[in-house]
């Protein structure tokens, strides 16, 4: 029986991947790598230092910096990321989700949010959200990242629930694996192709319906 929904934050709540990119984007010009728009598909999803290197990968730059100056790279990044994300505000949560998060709360279902990134507080604030979810996983506490299951894990286990008692949503392949690797059912949002693990796929939450999904949930 269905009791709980988990949220990834980035592309499912709001779209801050064109900030994490154009953010991306700048730092990798300061080193000399010209990241292609088609490379924020592979960061979503991923954390900040796995983002960093495969960015260094890209340019073929691995080897090339201490962790120390990684860490450095990867704070300028954010420092930018996190001016774009204060300007964000409620107009930024993605069609649909404000009332598909309305209704699963009158249908009694417990709402956990299961994101990668360490900025998630500041952005809930951003969208007004604060108080939207019973549970969060900190990622700070976390010892691996999406594909992993260890978040999706972590975000049943506060809400006290069982694989087989939540749905979860996503958009990145990194983040369907890790949720189909916890045993919980998956909806995937964005192309079906790049989503195929998923158990139930649309193309934006513009076309997220509760009741739907969870008649196919049911099944
Ligand atoms: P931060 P999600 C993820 O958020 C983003 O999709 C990914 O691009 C980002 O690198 C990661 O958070 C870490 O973000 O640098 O803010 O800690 O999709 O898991 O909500
Ligand atoms: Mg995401």
């Amino acid at each position: 029986m269905l009791k709980g929904l988990i949220f990834d934050l980035d592309g499912v709540i709001t779209d801050s991947a064109v900030y994490h990119l154009k953010a991306w984007q700048d730092l990798a010009k300061s080193i000399g790598i010209d990241l292609p728009e088609e490379f924020g598909d592979k960061l979503r999803g991923r954390s900040r230092m796995d983002s960093l290197e495969l960015i260094l990968e890209f340019g073929h730059k691995q080897d090339q910096y201490t962790e120390a100056e990684k860490e450095a790279l990867a704070a300028k990044k954010n420092a930018a990321y996190v001016n774009a994300v204060k300007q964000m505000t409620r107009a930024d949560i993605l069609p649909n989700m404000g009332k598909l998060l309305d209704e699963a709360k009158q249908q009694g279902l417990k709402l956990a949010l299961a994101s990668a990134s360490k900025n998630a507080p500041l952005i809930l604030h951003q969208l007004g959200l604060e108080d939207a979810f019973e549970a969060r996983v900190d990622p700070a506490t976390l010892k691996h990242g999406k594909p992993d299951p260890e978040i999706y894990v972590k975000a049943q286990e506060l809400l006290g629930l069982k694989a087989d008692e939540v749905i979860s949503f996503e958009d990145a392949p990194a983040g369907i694996q890790s949720i189909k690797a916890a045993g919980q059912f998956a909806v995937g949002i964005g192309d079906p192709v790049v989503l195929k693990g998923a158990d139930y796929v649309v193309g934006s939450t513009s076309a997220l319906e509760l009741s739907e999904i969870e008649k196919v949930f049911e099944k």
